[in-house]
Formats: C-alpha cells, structure tokens, sequence
C-alpha cells in the first residue's frame, strides 16, 4: 500500500513510545517508590487493577489470618515478605487481623485454579485464591505494589482480580554447555516464581557435560561431567534441594535428559551404548543394553523429580554412527523402518512407555513428532509456527519454544555493542511481540497450547553476571506474553511498567541489559534508510532545514548523554533536559550519538541517528523504509 506524503511526515522512531517518570528510584529492600501509580507497578500486567482509596499503612506487628494448613503456609510466605520490611507477623485463627485470608475456600470464583483477588484498603490486605498458587502470585503482586517511605510500608488501595493465559510459563537453563551452581539455579528459580512463571525446564545432559549424580553410573559423574579439565553435577541431594526450593514457589521442575542425541557426555563415560567406539559419537545405539542402563538412569530421575514430565530431548540427532551398524540395520529390517528419523521414534515410543509406567508425560523437542508417538507426549517447539500447528493437529499439547524470539542466547541489541551470542537476533521488542498461540486455529485445538517458555542455551554464557544479563529484560516481556491475554498487552504500558521492575531487579542484584534509549526525530518529511538489520542505529533523511529530537531512556532514572558530532558519548558530554534543535545543512550530515548513564555509573550500549538533508523528491521515494524499521526497533 503506497503511503501518502501526509503520513510520510515527521516521525522516526528509535526505541518507542512511553511516558518517562521523573524520580529518584529508592534503593529500599522492598516495594518502589510512592510516586508511581498503581498501574505502573505490576509485571505481568493483571486481568484487572483498581484503585481502591486510601491505602494501608503497616503496623510494626501484624496479625494474619489463616485457618487452614494452606492458608498457614501462604501466611508464612507472606510474613516472610513483611519480615524483609522489618514487620513482625502472629498467625493467628480469628479476631481482627491486618491481613485476611481465603484460600482454597471457594471465596474466590471466577480465577481458576492460579488465579487470586488481592485488595488492599485502609483496613488491611485481603487476599482470596484457590490454591496455594494462587495466593503466592498474590503475594507477589502484593509485594510489587508495596513501597517503604518514611513512615513504614505502605500498600496503595488497590482491586487486583487475576488469572494465568497459559499454564505452561517457563524458562528453560542449560547447565550442560557452563555449568551453574544450585545456589544460581535457585536465584534463577526465584526471579521466576516473583513474575509468575510456573516451569523450570533444566537442560542436565548434552554432548559437553552430564550434571545429574546416578549412583548406579558413577562414571557419569566422574567422567561424564568433565569438560576441558573441570568437572561439575548435581548430587542427588542438591537436586532435591533445588527440587523443594522450588515447589515451594509453585514452580514445577522438568528434568532434561537427552535421548539419542545430544548424549556425547554419557557415551564418553560408558561408550558401549554407543553403536561403536569411534570418538566423538554423540548417539545411543539401541540395543536392549542400552535401553536397560536408560530405564535405571530414568528410575532416578523419576524419583528426584516428583513433577509429572520428563523431558527426553530429541533434538538434533546425528545419525552417522547408526548408518554404519549392522546392529542398526537388522533392527530396521526387522522392524520394517525406512528411515532413521522412524530409528528414533521407535526409541522414543519405547522410552514414553516406560514413563507412562511410572505416571509421567514425556515431553521432547519436535523431531519427536513422527509415525507412531503417542498422543499423550508434549511437544517443545523448537522449528516455528508451522511445527506448532502440526503438532497440535496431529492431537499432542504443545509448549512452544520458538528458536527466534524465544531464543535468549541471541542478541538483544546492536550487535557491534553487544556480549558475544548466538547469530540471531531477539530484542526486548520482539519478544513482547510474540504470540505463542498462531493464528487461524479453532477454539478447542488452540487449548492444546499448554503455553511456551524460553531456552537460555550457555555455549556462550559463562557467568551467572551474564546469565541474568540475557534473561533479563527479556524475560520480563516474556511474562506477560505468558501470563496476560493478548487483549491486554500493551508495549508502550509494559515500557512504563519496565522500572520499577528493573528497580527490583537492582535491589535483588540480579544483572539485566539496560535498556537503549530511544531517539525520535520530527522535521519535514523524513524517511529511515539503511534499516534492515539495525536495531539501535539508523539513518535519516529530511527535507527539512531544522529537525527536533526527543530522547528518552526506559530505566526511568537515566540521565542521557549525547554527542552530535559521531563521537562516542562519555560521562563528560552533554546532558539532555529537553528537545534538540538540530540544524541540517545540505553540506554534512548531522550523527546524533545517545547513551543512558544509570545513577550509579552504568551505561546503556549508544543509539545512534545520522540525519542527512535530502531532497522532498527523495525522500518521498523511499518512505515504505519506515515499515521495516518500525519492526526491527527497540530499545
Ligand atoms: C539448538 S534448540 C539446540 C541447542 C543449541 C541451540 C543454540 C535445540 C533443541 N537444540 O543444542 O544449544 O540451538 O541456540
């Protein structure tokens, strides 16, 4: 569709469209600052938010009211909260009480099974849920309400009534590739559970590393967790210790261990389940052997991980060392098998039946998908949309996982500016933009979308500093992707909501990408050149003398900093305080360069806008650029 001259007029955007708060961000150990409205507080956003008058001032001590072994464990979590507050908590049975509440009483129709009703008013909290899930996404609602001043904790008069989209919310760690220590695994799980995800999918074995302690295969620790000289697992012990960490927060583990492929780590420890001995082979050959060392492998996971799925990967399966054994090819005959894709699906029928025995729903990346998997299996879908709506119409629940968006060990930014990721490219933008349901599917086979996750894939992630760096702001969008119904996302509110998030990512020390700041420039008609492909960068062409620049910085307490002669930015250039007026001459063009410099010292990585002077004619023919930029930007 040609765009008419009209509406080629003024706007190029670098970032987007939000309303930047101005305020000091308190550096308390809980809640945010009084100044932000309530609608500006919460991640993921909820169903519904009302204020509610005035408020409720904590007392010193607090009385809470629970009259059942459930309500007494969300009174304990809660109390655990107001103690980060200096409060001091009495469960108590009956009488009056500051916090009151309903849980697994029917008291809360309407929310489902995760869903709560959290109100807070003069009188005190009052908090209505289903089930113990329920009243924790409550509580953390409640705690991102909540803010210190000077006379104590305050939590605004607030109406929150809300429910999950999906009940799959996860986020997928590898722990193969670098290895992370349960302490890390566990603040993983916890920055999780406090954005309401309900799924930790931990990737324990690939071809690098095994990380999971099996008594009966001592070898694979010893041997099978070494990489380069070092080597690391998980004990049984630790496992079950992360394990009640986090069904304490709702959140369900599923175990990762790769079948055939994938499995390096564990054929160098035991190579006789390998189809021969050449080094390198990454894939179990499937003897009876073999399927006898994968049933006692499998005895153990099951046991330390009580959730209802086992992950067997699936992905990837390198098929070389199966194309040379003679092993392999009578199986074939015998089993009338073409192809070494249907190879696979045998094993993989195998290994579902042996889970279904033990009451657990295998769960595998989708190559999984072939002749003869039953139903009952999850596919992860890994390949896109297409892979999805196969999967769903061939009757299985799908958890998508799509290697684009989905993806964050990909760059969230200028790449040239960025830590070393993988090649693609999944920005804070994209991320949020994301819908894990395609379009075009009936009612009933779009509720076979159980949800979706993401994968942080380590290859290249070796500390837990660059661990967080990746997860996070993305993880953010990603919550609400997961948990707000489509109707109700709205990326210039999350950018306004974003933070007092980041602001609890700082108290809790988790480390994030800091947002770039965005650059727009009005003046004349202007187009967007050289976008394809850039995120933070782009040129622009004006027919105007005179442009003006609005910049603005999503961390929401930044002060930006900008050069206008293509020199990098430094602590010592300019401040802005409010719009630029840049003169373009037709002699040179004007290279507009910004970062935001966080009180405490830390810089975003630079946006930049060259802004050329142009002809009306010229500029006019290249307008449809816009479109591609408008895709690819964020901040
Ligand atoms: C593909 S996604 C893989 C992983 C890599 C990842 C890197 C999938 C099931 N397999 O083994 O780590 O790409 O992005």
């Amino acid at each position: 569709m040609p765009l008419r001259p009209a509406l080629a007029v003024l706007v190029l955007l670098i970032g987007c469209v939000f309303h930047t708060p101005s305020f000091d961000h308190p550096s308390t150990s809980s809640g945010q600052d009084d100044k932000l409205p309530i609608a500006d507080l919460i991640v993921p956003q909820p169903r519904s938010l009302h204020a509610n008058g005035d408020g409720y001032s904590w007392p010193k001590h607090v009385r809470i009211r629970a009259n059942s072994a459930l309500e007494r464990s969300s009174a304990r979590q809660i109390a655990q909260f107001l103690a980060t507050g200096g409060i001091s908590a009495a469960i108590v049975a009956d009488g009056s009480a500051g916090v009151r509440l309903d849980v697994g009483t029917r008291r809360a129709p309407g929310v489902g099974a995760e869903g709560y009703v959290l109100t807070a008013s003069r009188t005190g909290v009052r908090i209505a849920a289903n089930s113990g899930a329920g009243a924790f996404y409550a509580l953390q609602s409640l705690e991102q309400l909540s803010f210190r001043n000077a006379s104590g904790l305050r939590t605004p008069g607030a109406i929150v009534r809300d429910w999950p989209r999906y009940t799959w919310r996860g986020m997928h760690l590898d722990v193969s590739r670098h290895f992370f220590s349960p302490a890390v695994v566990e603040r993983f799980i916890a920055a999780e559970a406090h954005y309401k995800f309900n799924v930790f999918h931990w990737h324990l074995t690939d071809d690098l590393a095994w990380r999971i302690g099996i008594p009966r295969y001592p070898r694979l620790a010893q041997i099978g967790s070494c990489h380069r000289g070092v080597c690391a697992f998980y004990t049984p012990a630790q496992i079950r210790e992360v394990v009640s960490y986090a069904r304490e927060r709702f959140v369900t583990v599923v175990p990762e261990i790769e079948i055939p492929g994938h499995s390096g780590a564990a054929i160098r420890a035991y190579p006789q389940y390998a189809c021969d001995r050449t080094p390198g082979t990454n894939v179990y050959c499937p003897t009876e052997s073999t399927f006898a060392f994968l049933r006692r492998v499998l005895d153990d996971v099951a046991t330390l991980f009580p959730g209802p799925y086992v992950h067997v990967g699936g992905d990837e399966v390198d098929t070389v060392s199966w194309r040379r054994s003679p092993y392999v090819h009578e199986l074939m005959r015998r089993e009338r098998l073409a192809t070494y894709p249907q190879v696979q699906a045998v094993i993989t029928r195998r290994i579902q039946a042996d889970l279904q025995r033990r009451g657990k729903r295998l769960v595998g990346w989708d190559e999984i998908l072939q002749p003869g998997l039953a139903v009952s299996a999850i596919v992860m879908s890994w390949h896109g949309t297409k892979m999805t709506v196969d999967s769903v119409r061939r009757g299985h629940d799908v958890v998508v996982a799509s290697d684009g968006p989905l993806y964050f060990d990909a760059f969230q930014g200028e790449r040239a500016q960025e830590p070393r990721a993988t090649a693609h490219m999944s920005t804070l933008a994209q991320v949020y933009d994301f819908n894990p349901t395609p379009d075009g599917l009936s009612r009933g086979k779009a509720a076979r979308i159980l949800g979706a996750q993401a994968n942080l894939w380590t290859e290249r992630i070796v500390t837990p500093q660059q661990l967080f760096y990746m997860a996070f702001p993305r993880e953010l969008a990603l919550a609400e992707i997961l948990w707000t119904p489509s109707a109700g996302k709205n990326w210039d509110s999350f950018l306004a909501r974003l933070p007092a998030q980041l602001a609890w990512l700082d108290r809790n020390r988790y480390a994030y990408r800091i947002p770039a700041p965005r650059i727009v420039v009005h003046g004349g008609r202007i187009n967007f050149v050289g976008v394809a492909g850039h995120v933070q960068d782009a040129d622009a062409r004006t027919d105007a003398p005179r442009v003006r620049v609005v910049l603005s910085e999503p961390a929401g307490n930044a002060v930006l900093r900008y050069t206008t002669d293509g020199r990098e930015p430094s602590a010592a250039s300019a401040a802005y305080v409010g719009p630029l007026q840049l003169t373009v001459d037709n002699s040179r063009s004007v290279a507009l360069d910004v970062a935001a410099y966080l009180p405490d010292g830390r810089r975003s990585s630079i946006s930049q806008c060259v802004i050329t002077r142009a002809s009306t004619r010229e500029v006019l023919a290249r307008v449809n650029a816009s479109h591609t930029w408008a895709a690819l930007v964020s901040p």
